[in-house]
């Protein structure tokens, strides 16, 4: 008799996860996803054995087909599949609003109709990223209630964060250690049991509320890194030098965690043009708000809270950049049209969400700028956008790259000057050499670049 496993969310960790375990010899997965505008299409799709994730994703398009083909993988719109399911994973959207508290409507809607259906002994995890204290104070009541069952005794819960990334979904799942944290210890048990089959990394067990904590920091961790490089990027522009030169020269420092007593480890992450995704935007806001929700002792993070401050701050940055180019060139800003390269929040994929270049697009507008969105590689999103490179450049003013595609890297700075109106280039992500574009005759810009009059040499470029 087939496991079979019920996956909760067709999105970038829905996918995956199911596809994996429907590779499992003896494992039959159903997927659940709502008929919605945004994502009911992938439905069709997914049971048409074609993978609705755009960019790269290595490994996944086969692994979809392969499973569909051996028909160890369905799609549905009904939470009924969970009825005789050993296992529910549920990876939904958990965003925050704008007071950044979080928003668990769809995981509360979901938690109350999987109770309905699930069956005595049923496993349920929850992968999506959480606030500490949502498995045991939200998730668990809400399918006690619904379910009549008790958790831990009747049926198990655990919280086993995912750790995708766009562009390595396969091997970030497969290839990356995975935390357990079960609500007591027969829930961390079958849950380390059921990961063992698709994760060939060490599973680290341990309770849901730390597990809850490990995941935000581990994430914020992330965030306020890239704060400090950002910080430093600033200082940089302002000392004349180049931030990401510096960055090697620190990161020269051994960096072998194994044997961090040996060494000062030193990894400094990369400056730019600001962090979107669903992650690193909002989980430090997560671990904020856990304090104020079930804190024993309330405090106001500092760290946390001006790194955020300073990596949403960086979009604004560079049309500071912008600005400052165009001034050179005797340009005004307002009325200027602004070829604007990326929209995803990350290079060579499809995700849009909280992407730096939205912020970046109102900025420009709010100070009277026209700005042309170009991706080559997302689908939709919610601001006018062409797929068309010609459309963007012709007659612009100005270019600011944002997202880092492998496309714009190819481009030649000077057909990219002969299309201008006006010779300017914003570098929000190191693309370009500074060098290449001054003597393409382009005025360029970059976050964490000395700024250098056209035709003098600077410190370092
Ligand atoms: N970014 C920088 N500088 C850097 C690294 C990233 O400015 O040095 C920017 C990127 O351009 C992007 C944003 O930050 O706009 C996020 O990039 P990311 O590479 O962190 O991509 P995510 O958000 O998809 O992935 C993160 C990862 N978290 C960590 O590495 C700790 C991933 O492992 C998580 O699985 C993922 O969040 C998640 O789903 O939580």
């Amino acid at each position: 008799m087939a496991r079979k496993i019920v996956v909760v969310g067709m999105g970038y960790v829905g996918i995956p996860v199911a596809a994996l375990f429907a590779d499992v010899l003896g494992f039959e997965v159903v997927g659940v996803q709502r008929r919605s505008k945004r994502s009911g299409w992938k439905i069709d799709w997914l049971n048409q054995g074609k993978n609705p994730i755009g960019g790269d994703e290595p490994g996944l398009s086969e692994l979809i087909k392969r499973v569909v083909k051996k028909e160890t993988f369905r799609v549905v719109e009904d939470l009924k599949a969970c009825e005789d399911a050993e296992a529910i994973l549920i990876g939904v959207q958990t965003p925050t609003d704008n007071d950044r508290v979080p928003r668990y409507e769809s995981l509360k809607e979901i938690c109350k109709n999987i109770g309905r259906h699930m069956r005595k002994g049923v496993l349920v995890v929850i992968e999506s990223t959480v606030s500490p204290g949502t498995t045991d104070n939200f998730v668990k009541p809400l399918l006690e209630k619904s379910s009549k069952m008790k958790a831990g005794r009747d049926f198990f819960l655990a919280f086993c964060p995912e750790r995708v990334m766009v562009g390595r979904l396969i091997k970030n799942l497969t290839q990356l250690p995975k935390i357990i944290g079960g609500i007591n210890e027969e829930s961390t048990r079958r849950a380390t049991e059921l990961y063992s089959q698709i994760v060939k990394a060490k599973l680290y067990p341990t309770n849901a509320l730390t597990a809850e904590v490990a995941k935000v920091v581990e994430n914020t961790y992330r965030d306020v890194n890239i704060a400090f490089s950002n910080e430093v990027a600033l200082i940089c522009e302002s000392l004349g030098v180049n931030a990401y030169e510096v960055r090697e020269l620190v990161n020269t420092l051994p960096n072998d965690p194994s044997k961090p007593m040996s060494n000062p480890v030193r990894n400094m992450h990369y400056p730019g043009a600001g962090v979107g995704g669903h992650c690193l935007p909002k989980d430090p806001w997560l671990l904020v708000n856990a304090v104020d929700t079930y804190g024993r002792f309330k405090l106001q993070p500092k760290l946390i809270v001006t790194s955020r401050e300073i990596n949403d701050s960086m979009p604004t940055h560079v049309v500071d950049l912008l600005e400052d180019a165009l001034n050179e060139r005797g340009k005004r800003l307002k009325g200027a049209r602004i070829a604007v390269l990326g929209v995803a929040f990350l290079e060579n994929s499809d995700d849009t969400r909280n992407t730096p270049s939205a912020t970046l697009h109102a900025e420009l507008q709010r100070r009277g700028a026209i700005p042309v969105l170009h991706d080559p590689i997302v689908r939709e999103f919610e601001i006018p956008f062409t797929k068309d490179l010609n459309e963007a450049l012709n007659g612009a003013d100005a270019v600011v790259l944002m997202t880092k595609h492998k496309e714009y890297l190819k481009l030649s700075l000077k057909e990219m000057k002969q299309k201008l109106k006006t010779r300017v280039l914003v570098d929000g992500r190191n693309a370009f050499s500074q060098e290449a574009a001054v003597d393409a005759g382009l005025t360029y810009r970059g976050v964490g670049k000395a700024k250098r009059q056209s035709g003098r040499r600077c410190h370092s470029s």
